[in-house]
């Protein structure tokens, strides 16, 4: 299912790159449905990305098109690695860009997992 305003899924997106194998990542966790690895610019002491393996460019088609085992697959990686990371006591923040608007920079869909010092609060 696509999703209407959306763009096509872009191939050689950093991330697409990444899954294939062409550019290395600092792997954290990986399985069939998700990869998970640090950010390369980490804003908090963990920043972990969470990323699932399909060509879903953000939530909205991911959410709409995946399998429902995909998309469990997918949420079970983001827990497992907070837990994994030792982030659970403490707590942690999850967060995924959308689009233009919401600051999505690369076009595959992401779960960002920020943890390990007291968060700011939001501010859009
Ligand atoms: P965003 O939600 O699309 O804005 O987040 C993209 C993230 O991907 C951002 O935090 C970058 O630091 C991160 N990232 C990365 O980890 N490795 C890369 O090669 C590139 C971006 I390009």
């Amino acid at each position: 299912m696509s999703v209407t305003g959306l763009p096509p899924y872009d191939e050689a997106n950093i991330f697409a790159r990444i899954l294939r194998g062409e550019i290395p990542c600092k792997r954290v966790a990986e399985d069939d449905h998700a990869l998970a690895f640090h950010d390369i610019h980490p804003q908090a002491p963990t920043h972990i990305l969470v990323i699932p393996k399909g060509s879903w460019v953000s939530a909205a088609d991911f959410h709409a098109g995946a399998s429902a085992e995909a998309i469990a697959g997918f949420w079970r990686m983001v827990a497992a690695v907070a837990k994994a990371q030792g982030l659970e006591a403490g707590g942690y923040r999850i967060l995924s860009n959308m689009g233009a608007d919401g600051g999505q920079e690369v076009p595959h869909f992401h779960v960002h997992i920020f943890g390990g010092r007291r968060l700011g609060r939001m501010v859009p």
